[in-house]
């Protein structure tokens, strides 16, 4: 059925991906979006913009009533889900269709045969699609499960049929926690997922997670576009897809691709879709479960096919045949995405949130980044922190792999922590530049963080200084005609203080930014951010355990509160320090008794001069 104008259900990255085709195809598009996206380039990108609510995504982009209504209200006559969000939603789909509106996507009943796990395998063994060998079968009595399990034989998976990329999966590798993880994924799965059904299956030790990319067109055509290899997870999140495999052959492509296409022709299947698999060491690969909708990492498909996915959706959702055979389709070079995300892969991948102060995308020959991003816009709390997918292509894998080193170590982004160092140290780590990165890469291998070095403080009080003239002015800056004295300047970053003094500084040339009393800087793709403790109360750099009270910076000694023989308690304020208009209170770091007053109350005093002398009490 042909359609003039796309509504696109999603937000971010992806809703302005699929409208930058659907516009260069001529549709006219939607966009629509929450109170928190108003400001995003996606909105500004559509030829229409449609609010549909406040931030939750319960009240906005999983709304099947504000997204129809946004299309009713544009005459919008054909949605794009994305993907997430309501893209594998039949109920979803099942609306569009009873809207009269075209669903550009696969045909509801599709989306519910790939939605149970147990239903779906029946469906691929009946197809003769490999599966993982375990049971997928209606008699679910913890009696007959242990049975069933100890019929495959351990290590088991069990996993939600519900359920999905990963979640409500468990492995049992000892025959005592059989029936403890049943019962606890069963009533796992109920509350996730609203069922408790569980399937079993052998576990596939060591695999890699080999993903076809599939395309069937309403008129029988159904083809593969060949494999992504997925294998690089952290808690079944995608962190690196790259097309081809490294290993994946001819021959086992074809294999592959085979198993997909039936799968999808099984089910009669209309669009884009992913048959994933897990692929054994040994070579022999079973299905894992089907994603209809487009994916993340469609982007290393269309590098390495020239192929532009969403063009062929559009062209499949208004009936038309697909562009190519299956012998027609051609692989050329290889390509890697990583996902950059706002999350602290120092600390647990905590998400983070805030504003994108420098935002400057890398461009080079094979780079592609796909984001929706501008300086100023903020990675909010209510969605997905991924902030681009960094993809590039090249001749050979490891031209790929040197080029999107390069393109994420020259990607600028300042504000909220970032995954980028780490993902530059997964692609730079030796077993994934040797193509042998299976799905246990990253429980096997640690990537602590980094030290921050001694050049990123140096830089960081530099850029200070020079950038701070004003905060530093020449009475603090301990300039004398004869020589200019340096500058203290006290940083916090990572938990750790330094007390730096800067003399005129030779140029700092590495991407910065000054946000208040902070600064954000990037040197070796690591970036930091700094706290200027300067002014911050002296108390944050108390008198050192050695006894000795001095000046945290040049001063005026306006009032001394204690004298020589007095006893002392950590934290009680000795001297008070004037600087720059403020009134520092200089505290004793420990218990003492006061030996000697070095100053006067009036006093100017330098930077570290030695105030008061103290006798720390006994230990
Ligand atoms: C498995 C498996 C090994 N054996 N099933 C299912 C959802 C998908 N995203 C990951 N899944 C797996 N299912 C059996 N029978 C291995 C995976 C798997 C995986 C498991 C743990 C940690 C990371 C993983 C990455 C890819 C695949």
């Amino acid at each position: 059925m042909t359609f003039s104008k796309v509504l696109v259900a999603n937000r971010g990255e992806i809703a302005w991906r699929v409208m930058r085709t659907a516009k260069a195809t001529g549709y006219r598009t939607v966009a629509v979006y929450s109170d928190a996206d108003k400001d995003a380039p996606h909105v500004a990108f559509a030829d229409e913009a449609v609010r549909i609510g406040p931030p939750p995504v319960g009240e906005s982009y999983l709304s099947i009533d504000c997204i129809l209504e946004a299309a009713h209200k544009t005459g919008a006559d054909a949605i794009h889900p994305g993907y997430g969000f309501l893209s594998e939603n039949e109920a979803f789909a099942t609306a569009c269709v009873n809207a009269g509106l075209t669903f550009i996507g696969p045909p509801p009943a599709a989306i519910a045969a790939m939605g149970n796990k147990a239903a779906a395998k029946r469906r691929m063994i009946e197809a003769g699609v490999p599966c993982v060998p375990g049971y997928q079968g209606t008699d679910q009595s913890d009696a007959n499960l242990e049975t069933e399990a100890r019929k495959i034989g351990l290590p088991v998976m069990v996993k939600a049929a519900a359920g999905g990329g990963g979640r409500g999966m468990r492995l049992v590798e000892h025959d005592g926690d059989l029936l403890e993880a049943i019962r606890t994924a069963r009533t796992e799965a109920e509350s996730a997922f609203g069922s408790g059904e569980l399937i079993l299956e052998k576990a596939v030790v060591d695999a890699r997670h080999v993903e076809i990319q599939v395309f069937a067109d309403a008129h029988g055509n159904v083809i593969h576009l060949g494999e992504r290899d997925c294998s690089v997870q952290r808690r079944h999140q995608k962190v690196i897809e790259e097309a081809p495999s490294p290993a994946v052959d001819a021959s086992l492509r074809d294999r592959m691709g085979t198993a997909a296409v039936a799968a999808a022709r099984a089910i009669g299947y209309r669009g884009a879709g992913t048959v994933e698999f897990l692929l054994g060491a040994d070579g022999a690969f079973y299905f894992l479960e089907m994603n209809t909708r487009l994916q993340v990492e469609h982007p290393v498909t269309e590098a390495i096919t020239g192929l532009d996915l969403v063009e062929w959706q559009l062209r499949v959702a208004r009936g038309e045949h697909l562009p190519l055979r299956q012998e027609q389709v051609t692989f050329t070079g290889h390509a890697i995405e990583v996902r950059l995300y706002a999350e602290d892969a120092y600390a647990g991948f905590l998400p983070q949130t805030g504003r994108i102060d420098v935002w400057r995308p890398a461009t080079g020959p094979g780079v592609r980044i796909d984001h929706g991003m501008k300086d100023g816009l903020a990675i909010s709390p209510y969605y997905d922190p991924m902030i681009a997918k960094v993809i590039a292509h090249g001749a050979t894998r490891e031209e790929a792999r040197v080029r999107l080193v390069h393109a994420l170590a020259e990607t600028v982004v300042l504000g909220p922590t970032t995954n980028r160092h780490f993902l530059i140290r997964l692609l730079e780590h030796p077993d994934f530049a040797a193509g042998e990165a299976t799905t246990s890469f990253l429980t096997k291998h640690e990537f602590p963080a980094p030290a921050i070095s001694d050049a990123h403080w140096t830089a960081a009080a530099s850029l200070l200084w020079q950038a701070s003239a004003q905060k530093y002015p020449p009475s603090m800056r301990g300039w004398r005609n004869s020589n200019p004295e340096p500058t203290p300047i006290r940083l916090s970053a990572a938990g750790s203080e330094r007390q730096m003094q800067v003399r005129e500084p030779d140029p700092v040339e590495v991407p910065f930014h000054i946000d208040g009393n902070d600064i954000l800087l990037d040197i070796g793709a690591l970036t930091v951010r700094f706290t200027d403790k300067t002014y911050a109360p002296p108390e944050t750099a108390a008198a050192g355990s050695d006894g000795k009270l001095r000046a945290p910076m040049d001063g005026r000694i306006v009032a001394i509160k204690v004298a020589a023989g007095d006893k002392v308690s950590r934290g009680q304020t000795l001297i008070v320090l004037e600087a720059m208009k403020i009134q520092h209170q200089l505290k004793a770091a420990l218990d003492a008794k006061i030996e000697a007053i070095s100053v006067q109350e009036g006093q100017q005093v330098s930077n570290r001069t030695v105030l008061v002398t103290m006798e720390p009490d006994a230990a």
